[in-house]
């Protein structure tokens, strides 16, 4: 009496031995089915304990001095880190504050499914294998999810890159001129434990090339370039103008550069720090700034 609706006694709750509720008996023979007595191999604790924990800190231990650091893991950071899985030899740590990598991309625009990509960017999901529906200037996913679950499986299952989520990054590591790293800490951290803790020190992770890949403005949005001009490092970042699709995808990919020695922007982050117009639910220079980063980073790294 009193259960909500899907509340977990309402339909299955963990009984204890010779508990079994009525209604459950009676069903037994309905229930019955190939998955009857399946029973998993044991194991300790302790040891799903240790296969997760000494695997992230070998990994932190070794993307603690990464080729490339790719904060954000949206359309362009994931773009960013699919085209550098190309290379086996760079190593890529993809810091995502979200514990969900992807960003705005599981849906095409406000809650819709279908995501548009204007042509010739739809050469980029050919080669990922995604399916899309054609015309003459531009093609649809049928869901947008496709994307970001196509890349995303294949930015994992790449030895040379790592994702890193819910984890911030915080600021960056700025010597001799040149961006060389992040600050990072928990996400949890970075949003409640700040302000309830006398000191949360951060961690930190060095690299060649960071790629600043964070959005448009917004609670985590764009904090690399707005952080460098906090630093005074870039001149100011007036943020995205209105929306003009047309000006929008074309001036994102030119403008996708090297903002600062060391740090390369791509991405919506590219049109915060322009100040050109945003172009709304279309991405193909999402994919094409991110691939174009991933070149400039191999570039500086000498590839
Ligand atoms: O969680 C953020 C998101 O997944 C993550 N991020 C931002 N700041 C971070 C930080 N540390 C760690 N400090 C951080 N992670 O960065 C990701 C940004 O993804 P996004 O989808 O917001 O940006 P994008 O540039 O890849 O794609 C933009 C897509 C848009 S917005 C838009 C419009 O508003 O007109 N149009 C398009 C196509």
């Amino acid at each position: 009496p009193g259960a909500k609706l899907g509340h977990r006694t309402s339909i299955a709750a963990p009984c204890r031995r010779g508990s079994v509720r009525p209604s459950v008996r009676a069903n037994a023979g309905a229930n019955a089915g190939p998955f009857d007595g399946y029973a998993f191999k044991p194991i300790r604790e302790m040891e799903v304990s240790r296969e997760m924990s000494t695997r992230y800190f070998q990994d932190l231990y070794k993307y603690a001095d990464a080729d490339v650091i790719i904060v954000g893991s949206g359309s362009a950071g994931l773009a960013c880190a699919y085209e550098l899985s190309k290379h086996p030899d760079v190593s890529v740590a993809l810091i995502e504050q979200s514990v969900s990598p992807g960003g705005g991309a599981w849906l095409g625009g406000q809650l819709f499914s279908s995501m548009v990509v204007r042509k010739p960017a739809h050469h980029f999901l050919t080669e990922l294998g995604i399916e899309f529906e054609e015309f003459e200037n531009y093609v649809v996913l049928k869901h947008a999810a496709q994307y970001t679950s196509t890349v995303l499986s294949k930015v994992l299952a790449a030895d040379n890159v790592k994702l890193f989520n819910a984890t911030c990054a915080e600021d960056l590591i700025v010597k001799e001129n040149r961006v060389s790293g992040v600050v990072t800490n928990w996400s949890t951290v970075t949003l409640f434990g700040h302000d309830t803790q006398s000191c949360m020190d951060p961690n930190v992770l060095e690299a060649k090339v960071v790629v600043s890949a964070c959005g448009h403005d917004g609670p985590f949005g764009a904090t690399g370039v707005k952080r460098l001009q906090e630093l005074g490092l870039v001149d100011k970042v007036p943020g995205m103008a209105a929306l003009d699709m047309n000006k929008a995808e074309d001036a994102v990919v030119a403008n996708t550069r090297e903002v600062y020695p060391g740090m390369i922007i791509t991405g919506m982050e590219v049109a915060e720090v322009d100040g050109c117009p945003r172009m709304g639910p279309t991405f193909g220079a999402m994919f094409i700034s991110g691939q174009k980063a991933a070149y400039m980073a191999l570039k500086a790294l000498g590839k």
